[in-house]
């Protein structure tokens, strides 16, 4: 009998590649996805496979964390052994515009589901992954963060984790049931949300090199993030699961990177130097040096405005957070011991990835665009 699984968050960025990592080893996978006016399954289409058609190894419900009644009927329908909960309001700084759904969905949520497990008489059947977070560490108590580190949360979304965080382990120790907590650090994507720091950048980046934008808008470009690659971290998420005893696990890279960085490296894969000058609010980010060679390479036909001495980044006040997270930087010790896990890709590797799929997405818009089909209207 092949195992079943259960994701919450189906359709977001870890959604889509622990989906496949699953099927890949034979489960089952039920997915929760929520009703929207236009489809929101682009990260997982690829995974469809006919409803009607018997024996289908990936099926989709309509669910939302905010809806007790609609978990526990899926749950007890599913039977799940594992249930995954990805599902969150995820957007750090948009949670300062919207607290009490966050609470409800990020927080309450992890509530519903521990609760229709234990309701449903399936404590000893199912195992639960939690999705936490390094937001969880927040304002810099001691570095690398460990699962040893206080919290101090910086954001509502972090705040509605840190009750999820700890919810978890209570039933788990009131109740004796395997629920875990992934304290993952930031892991991106090609599949990663757009206004996310990273694919913000690799997209603004591509834009830029094509002619298709002018000027990339960013907030503090001094926080340090330690940043993995998705693909990885759901790994990780499905052994802390095959473990012989319920833990909580921090899963992270080592390294930390200054946003600035990541960005300085992405114009660089595209052939493009950038120098920061100025201070705080009035910092730009100047062309310095153009790699035609490398332009050719890629197969960039050069914008217009890519010359030597334009300004591309500027800062906006605008993304600045009321209260921010400084530094990351997880210590990956005891994944690694226990789990037998290690990051396969590196930052380099992972920019390369993300800037060149954003790249081949807007060299594609860049021809219809030429052809005199449709027009550029992205929201930034
Ligand atoms: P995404 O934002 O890409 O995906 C979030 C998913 O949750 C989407 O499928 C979204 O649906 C769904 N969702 C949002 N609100 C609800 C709700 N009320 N009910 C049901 N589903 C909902 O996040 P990631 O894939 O990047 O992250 C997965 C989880 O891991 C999240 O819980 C996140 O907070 C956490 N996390 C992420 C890290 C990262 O660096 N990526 C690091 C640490 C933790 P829809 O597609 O319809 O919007
Ligand atoms: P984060 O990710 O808040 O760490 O949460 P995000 O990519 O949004 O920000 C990282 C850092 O970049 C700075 N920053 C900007 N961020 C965004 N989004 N847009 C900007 O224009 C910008 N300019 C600078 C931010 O201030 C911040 O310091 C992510 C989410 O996936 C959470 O769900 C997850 O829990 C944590 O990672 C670990």
């Amino acid at each position: 009998m092949s195992k079943v699984a259960l994701i919450t968050g189906v359709t977001g960025q870890d959604g889509a590649y622990l989906s496949e990592l699953l099927l890949s080893k034979g489960y089952t996978v039920h997915g929760l996805k929520r009703r929207s006016s236009l489809f929101n399954t682009d990260r997982i289409d690829h995974l469809y496979e006919d409803p009607h058609v018997n024996n289908a190894k990936f099926i989709l419900h309509y669910g939302d964390l905010t809806d007790s009644m609609n978990l526990t009927r899926i749950i007890q329908e599913v039977q799940p052994d594992e249930i995954y909960n990805l599902a969150a309001m995820s957007h750090v700084q948009v949670s300062f515009e919207l607290p009490e759904y966050t609470a409800n969905a990020d927080g309450i949520g992890t509530l519903r589901i521990l609760e229709a497990v234990r309701l449903l008489g399936l404590t000893k059947k199912t195992k639960i992954y939690q999705a936490s977070t390094s937001e969880l560490y927040g304002l810099v108590q001691q570095v690398p963060q460990s699962e040893t580190t206080p919290f101090y949360p910086r954001s509502p979304y972090a705040v509605a984790k840190m009750y999820a965080y700890w919810i978890t382990v209570n039933y788990r120790e009131a109740y004796d049931m395997f629920a875990c907590n992934g304290i993952l650090f930031n892991h991106e994507s090609p599949l990663r949300g757009e206004t996310f720091v990273t694919r913000k950048i690799t997209r603004a980046a591509a834009k830029i090199v094509l002619g298709l934008q002018d000027c990339l808008y960013m907030g503090n470009i001094d926080s340090q993030r330690d940043w993995g690659h998705a693909k990885d971290y759901v790994e990780a998420m499905y052994l802390i699961l095959q473990q012989e005893k319920p833990e909580d696990f921090v899963i992270a890279t080592g390294v930390t990177t200054r946003v600035r960085e990541f960005i300085r490296k992405t114009f660089a894969f595209l052939g493009v130097e950038l120098t920061f000058t100025g201070e705080a609010e009035n910092e730009v980010g100047i062309i310095s040096a153009i790699d035609s060679a490398r332009l050719t390479e890629l197969g960039i036909t050069e914008g217009e405005q890519l010359k030597i001495g334009t300004t591309v980044l500027k800062i906006d006040p605008r993304y600045y957070r009321p209260t921010e997270v400084e530094l990351l930087i997880g210590n990956p010790a005891k994944c690694d011991e226990k789990l037998g896990w290690k990051p396969k890709h590196t930052l380099d590797m992972l920019i390369e990835d993300m800037a060149s799929s954003d790249l081949k997405l807007f060299q594609k818009d860049q021809l219809l665009l030429k052809e005199g089909f449709g027009i550029l209207n992205y929201f930034e």
